[in-house]
């Protein structure tokens, strides 16, 4: 018998979690259908700090986005334009460079890069301002691109996923972020995100990303229109990719901002909710190191709580946020990195400065050592 579960359904589940079991697809479904947030919070704490102890991390980094020209007009999505939207915007490298170059005096140690799909900007372009990127901050960690504009490259050049993913770690690419995953059923997908590569395509992308050596995160967009079962299928079928490659760090929900979206009728995702998402995943994701809450989303103040829940990891002092923001969110665009470690001490945890490979930093006031 488990303390601390009220739900008789979840009892199953819960032995299972005790004894260290990999959970089923029923099980995943029984976790988000039960109302009892405390007992799969207890569940999914339990194994968070298994796994992570009683460390929470966080990163100091930057994102960037050199443009938000995108042929993919996906509904879930108010970042993309086409490029004859006035308002629409494509940076050139010497202005991506400068934005790289603001905010430097926090010691920056990873450039969170990310973009629309440009029609007329080709693989040496990218190839281009990633040197120019190592070139000027040789010891920042690009991680960047998607899987989605890996994908699009990679058609847009004539040549395989492998070809590109190489050619873009030749020219300084380190790793890559988890966006674009959004959710794999194709019912789903071909609602809300129809133009980008599919659920397939993203995992064997991933796939390959991983066996040249670039480490890459995972995310999942829910709170639209897809059903428990859906979530569900999509922590199994990243899952099943980790068992085959090691090569994800972290796992990151993201919860759907609908305004200015051609879904903009839909409600936000509630706290019950995103706190839900976290736990699950950590529940789920049993091969996963890491589950990341991503406070411009959820907010810092569930951010925080969701360290108690599964999470282990708070991105990041992000700088200049645009696709949330676009959205409507209603958070600040940045974080300094006080502000991380008070939010993360209040929430009884400890905090680890980490860069993108989870390897500790130190810090001096204006620059950061990778520790062993
Ligand atoms: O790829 C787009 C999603 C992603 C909306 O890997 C939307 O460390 C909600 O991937 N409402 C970008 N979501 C964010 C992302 C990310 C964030 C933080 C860390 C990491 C990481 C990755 O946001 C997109 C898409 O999946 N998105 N529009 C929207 N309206």
């Amino acid at each position: 018998m488990v303390p601390r579960i009220s739900d008789k359904n979840l009892r199953p589940v819960a032995e299972k979690v005790m004894a260290g079991e990999r959970l089923a697809f029923d099980d995943g479904v029984a976790l988000y259908r039960s109302p009892d947030l405390l007992g799969v919070g207890y569940l999914a704490n339990h194994v968070r700090e298994k796994l992570n102890g009683n460390e929470t991390y966080f990163n100091v980094n930057r994102h960037i986005n050199p443009t938000d020209v995108c042929v993919a007009a996906c509904k879930l999505c108010a970042f993309g334009k086409q490029k004859r939207n006035p308002s629409a915007y494509t940076m050139s490298h010497e202005q991506v460079w400068h934005t790289a170059g603001l905010g430097y005096s926090e010691a920056v140690s990873e450039f969170h890069i990310v973009g629309g799909l440009h029609p007329e900007l080709d693989l040496e372009w990218y190839c281009r301002m990633f040197r120019g990127l190592k070139e000027r901050f040789p010891a920042v960690h690009l991680k960047a691109l998607t899987m989605v504009e890996v994908g699009y490259l990679s058609r847009r050049e004539n040549i395989s996923v492998r070809e590109t993913l190489e050619r873009l770690k030749q020219s300084g690419v380190d790793s890559m972020p988890g966006g674009g995953a959004e959710i794999f059923s194709e019912r789903v997908r071909r609602i809300i995100c129809d133009h980008k590569i599919d659920g397939d395509e993203w995992i064997e992308t991933a796939r390959t990303a991983h066996r040249i050596g670039l480490k890459s995160n995972a995310t999942m967009l829910y709170g639209h229109i897809e059903t428990e079962e859906d979530r569900i299928d999509h922590l199994i079928r990243l899952r099943a990719l980790q068992d085959d490659t090691g090569g994800f760090q972290t796992y990151i929900p993201l919860a759907f901002h609908p305004e200015n979206t051609p879904m903009r009728h839909m409600p936000m995702t509630s706290g019950f909710q995103d706190i839900k998402a976290i736990a699950v995943a950590r529940l789920m994701l049993d091969n996963f190191p890491h589950v990341k809450a991503y406070w411009i989303m959820m907010t810092p103040k569930i951010a925080q709580v969701a360290q108690r829940f599964g999470a282990d990891d708070i991105d990041g002092t992000v700088v200049e946020e645009k696709i949330y923001h676009d959205a409507g969110a209603q958070t600040a665009q940045s974080l300094r990195r006080g502000q991380l470690l008070r939010l993360i001490e209040r929430a009884g945890r400890e905090p680890v400065e980490r860069d993108t490979l989870y390897r500790r930093v130190s810090r001096d006031e204006a620059a950061f050592t990778v520790l062993a």
